[in-house]
């Protein structure tokens, strides 16, 4: 199997690659990411938000789920239009979030703990209230050209202002907003108060290329980069075609346009290569390794190009969201061997693989395909090669939560209206996090909650799970606890469809503890045999960890055999394997 070959060849390249005494370069390729969504972790001045203190409280307890590096969403400077995707100074702290004392004493609780630091960067747009927009409002130098500005098509019969095409806001509407004092349109893909910067303006770029270097030197441990594929849009500001999709609700949503303009232009890689170079000439001068992660595009030929080519690296790793795609609760374990296997073998030889289960942008996993299936999705996506990026709560199986029109508070959603906000909102998977069954569920000691908390949060929370012999947090402890182990960093990697319910695969190495984790897509038990598909396994089995509703369970001995898989359910087993394998 070509795959096989390319992971033997990193492996080898993996075990001298590490310098004595030195950072290990390769932190990045297998650490385990886990986001933070700030405003929703913990609360400690009772106004009902999460604040960066509430973030460097909870540290001891993320150390101990296992996890290297947690991601945070923004918490800079920001009029929260967008909850801070919409950034009026890059350079400061949101007081909601607290002052930059209680930044640094969260990023030296971090370092302290062993852990490491992601800032979350967003290049497409900044706030309105941005100083350099509202010079460029204004009319001022440097800051006249850093926005995409436009001139009327004219005046409509109403006596509007026409504007220049008609592009779609990604939060729906026009993406142009007329400016009364400039008398020019700008361009927001998001929302109004998130007017998009022009990359095509040196300037512009040499400004972000600062806020890269500004954050390297204080610490930070890399980025993550938002939504690159809209940095850059189409010289010639055309109209875009319909995309005649017929699940699109209505004409003024952005999927009502074919995005043939504004997304995914080939100048994009060219900013992205020029952050990356901010990242390498830091890494020179520092010897520190640092990471870039990005979204992704929707299209995988795409995304890939986000890794770069042979000669100039871009991205460590743009966001793999296909297991979010494509697996639901019809999926086959064909189906999950093939979303699987679309990224790894699309993938440039020697890059970095990674797996995204859930974050911010959609419903929550447990949500979207049962309890059970949610933990044996994590068991396959903590012990593929690669990275593994973690949503906070999913440790405990969090659920989305019913968030009524009136306490709808995502862009998204409020802009989508009455009817159809279900359909958009992301409220649901960014409600406050559940800690234990006091009130509020220990998110707050004030009297309300941004969002409202989930309701199971008497039985889904940290001190119901820590005290219950087995928990979605433990399963999720013990599967973070498999990336401590060199088969899971560097091993061979073996994916079997046993049948079409059962997923198989091991990582590997030899004389060393190796694992075969073994997952059930149905709604029923099953008993499987993979003693013929994978020769080199013993006849009998350790679980490291097991589902739930297993019968079987963590230190029990299973025959290779016939390995009794419950509902829905999975398990990692551990061997030390043989010397050569087969
Ligand atoms: C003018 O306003 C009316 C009523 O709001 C609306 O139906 C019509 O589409 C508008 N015309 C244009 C050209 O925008
Ligand atoms: C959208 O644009 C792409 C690229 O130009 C094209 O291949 C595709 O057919 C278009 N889709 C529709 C629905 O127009
Ligand atoms: C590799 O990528 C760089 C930067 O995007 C580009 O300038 C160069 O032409 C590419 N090389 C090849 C062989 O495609
Ligand atoms: C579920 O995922 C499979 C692929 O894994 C896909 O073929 C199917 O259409 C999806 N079903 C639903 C209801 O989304
Ligand atoms: C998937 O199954 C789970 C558990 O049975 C259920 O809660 C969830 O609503 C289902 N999701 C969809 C999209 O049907
Ligand atoms: C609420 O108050 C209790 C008692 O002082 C404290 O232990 C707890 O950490 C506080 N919770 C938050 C979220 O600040
Ligand atoms: C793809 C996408 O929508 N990316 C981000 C770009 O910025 C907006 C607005 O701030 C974010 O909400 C998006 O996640």
């Amino acid at each position: 199997m070509k795959l096989l070959t390319s992971l033997a060849l990193l492996a080898t390249a993996l075990l001298f690659g590490v310098a004595c005494g030195q950072e290990d370069p390769n932190w990045y390729k297998t650490a385990t990411y886990y986001q933070v969504y700030p405003r929703s972790l913990k609360d400690t001045n009772g106004d009902g938000i999460g604040d960066l203190k509430g973030i460097t409280e909870s540290i001891p307890f993320l150390k101990s789920l296992g996890v290297d590096c947690i991601w945070l969403s923004p918490i800079y400077k920001s009029p929260m239009k967008d909850f801070g995707y919409d950034i009026a100074d890059f350079y400061t702290i949101d007081p909601i979030f607290g002052t930059w004392e209680d930044f640094e004493e969260l990023l030296a609780t971090i370092k302290a703990a062993g852990l490491r630091l992601l800032m979350d960067l967003i290049p497409n747009h900044t706030s309105n209230e941005h100083e350099w927009f509202i010079k460029s409002e204004q009319g001022v130098q440097p800051y006249v050209d850093y926005y995409v500005w436009k001139p009327s098509k004219g005046i409509d019969a109403n006596g509007s202002q026409i504007p220049p095409n008609n592009w779609l806001s990604a939060f729906a509407g026009s993406a142009w907003k007329w400016s009364d004092r400039r008398q020019m349109f700008y361009l927001h893909q998001f929302t109004v108060e998130q007017p998009d910067l022009n990359y095509r303006n040196p300037l512009v770029l040499a400004e972000m290329q600062n806020v890269f270097r500004f954050w390297l030197q204080i610490g930070v441990d890399g980025f993550r980069i938002d939504a690159p594929a809209h940095i850059w849009e189409h010289e010639d500001f055309l109209d875009e075609p319909p995309s005649n999709d017929p699940n699109c609700p209505a004409p003024d949503q952005f999927c009502a346009l074919n995005h043939t303009y504004v997304k995914d232009q080939d100048e994009v890689y060219d900013i992205l290569y020029a952050f990356r170079t901010v990242v390498d000439e830091f890494e020179a001068s520092s010897g520190e390794i640092k990471v870039l992660m990005s979204e992704a595009s929707g299209d995988l030929g795409l995304t890939m190009r986000y890794y770069g080519n042979d000669t100039h690296n871009i991205i460590h790793f743009p966001f793999n969201f296909y297991l979010i795609w494509e697996i639901n609760n019809s999926t086959n374990a064909p189906s999950i061997e093939a979303a699987i296997l679309r990224w790894l073998e699309a993938m440039p030889v020697g890059r970095t693989a990674n797996y995204v289960l859930g974050n911010h942008d959609n419903g929550r996993l447990a949500s979207r395909v049962g309890r059970e299936f949610a933990m044996t999705n994590q068991m396959i996506a903590f012990l593929l090669p690669g990275a593994m990026i973690s949503y906070m709560g999913e440790e405990l199986n969090m659920e989305n939560t019913f968030v009524s029109w009136e306490q709808t508070q995502d862009p998204q959603g409020c802009n989508a209206g009455p009817e159809l906000y279900t359909l958009f909102s992301r409220d649901p998977e960014r409600t406050p996090y559940q800690w234990d069954d006091s009130a509020f569920a220990g998110f707050t000691n004030g009297s309300s909650t941004w969002l409202p908390v989930n309701e199971n949060y008497v039985n889904v929370n940290v001190a119901a799970e820590e005290q219950a012999t087995l928990s979605p947090l433990k399963i999720y402890r013990r599967l973070a606890e498999t990336r401590k182990f060199e088969s899971v960093k560097t091993g061979s990697f073996d994916l079997r469809v046993v049948n079409d319910d059962v997923l198989a695969f091991t990582r590997q190495l030899p004389g060393e503890v190796s694992f075969l984790v073994i997952a059930n897509t149905a709604y029923n038990t099953v008993t499987v045999d993979v003693s013929a598909l994978f020769p080199s396994l013993p006849s009998s089995l350790t679980v490291f960890t097991a589902s739930e509703n297993s019968a079987i369970q963590e230190g029990d001995t299973v025959l290779t055999s016939a390995i009794i898989l419950p509902s829905r359910g999975g398990l990692v087993l551990s061997f030390i394997a043989v010397d050569k394998i087969i």
